[in-house]
């Protein structure tokens, strides 16, 4: 059946335990992914940041572009932009959490947030050891589960997307690793093709492409479909016969992009 959006029973289920013990928390850190902080923001936090204060968090500053990185912060009130590879960015946010710890006992928090953004990950560096599980796929977390530290009770969650979102959306959120594309309409070819118009209309296929050492001069960049057979012949994904398999070639290219091994972008200004 052709299906628009990525939502399995645990993200439901997350939703309904994490509205259960929001009343319990002091605040909320909402993980979003620093190269598209509009698109990767919560869909529960509308609900939630009436109820509870929001830090944001901009994670994977390191794949995002460092000026764009920085208007993100001054539009986004309390936010703080980390990259969890190299640890940077995470002193300063433990800092602040730490100041507002309640005297008699530790402060409860909550990391929420889509899919794949780094939630258990700074988790783990918040708690200072290796205690929730991290992975390159959306949806390794899948259940609701505290953990405590350094005078931190945290609560890590399953990455949660909007049910009802328009057609096209979660697809979008797959370039960035945060939605699943197998799954969806068209699959990995069809999330590839959207995804290289998609920087071509910003202009930024060339660069995001520039590590790869492709020819493009030849090539009309408006076809998506040629680009993508490129891609497919430089990086080996061929079929009997010479042919590309472009669902292959597509589930490559967005993985390295997803993961950073392209060049790094910022695909949203504030
Ligand atoms: N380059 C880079 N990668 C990061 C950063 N933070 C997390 N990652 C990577 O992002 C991927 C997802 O990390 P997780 O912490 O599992 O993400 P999550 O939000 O808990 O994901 P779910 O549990 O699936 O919702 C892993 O491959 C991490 O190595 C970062 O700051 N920079
Ligand atoms: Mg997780």
């Amino acid at each position: 059946m052709a299906r628009t959006v990525w939502y399995p029973g645990h993200m439901a289920r997350g939703g309904r335990k994490l509205a259960e013990l929001i009343e319990k928390l002091d605040l909320i850190i909402e993980v979003r992914d620093a190269r598209a902080p509009f698109s990767t923001s919560s869909p529960l936090l509308a609900k939630f940041k009436k109820i509870r204060p929001v830090l944001s968090v901009l994670s994977k500053s390191d794949l995002a572009d460092p000026d764009i990185t920085k208007l993100w912060l001054d539009k986004l009130e309390n936010s703080y932009a980390v990259n969890l590879k190299q640890d940077k960015g995470v002193s300063k946010l433990k800092r602040d959490l730490l100041a507002r710890k309640p005297a008699h006992r530790e402060l409860r928090l909550a990391v929420m947030g889509i899919p794949n953004v780094g939630k258990s990950m700074l988790l783990n560096a918040l708690a200072g050891k290796a205690q929730a599980q991290v992975g390159g796929i959306p949806g390794v977390t899948r259940s609701v589960s505290w953990y405590k530290n350094n005078g931190l009770l945290i609560v890590d969650s399953p990455g949660i997307l909007d049910p009802h979102s328009e057609p096209g959306v979660h697809q979008a959120l797959s370039w960035l690793g945060c939605a699943r594309a197998d799954i969806l309409t068209g699959g990995f070819e069809a999330a590839a093709l959207e995804l290289i118009n998609y920087l071509n209309s910003k202009n930024l296929l060339n660069k995001v492409l520039s590590k790869w050492d492709l020819d493009l001069n030849n090539f009309n960049l408006n076809a998506s479909y040629e680009i993508l057979d490129l891609i497919g012949r430089r990086l080996g994904c061929l079929i009997s016969g010479g042919a590309v398999n472009t669902e292959l070639a597509g589930k490559r290219f967005l993985d390295a992009f997803a993961s950073g091994k392209l060049t790094p972008v910022s695909l949203e200004t504030p």
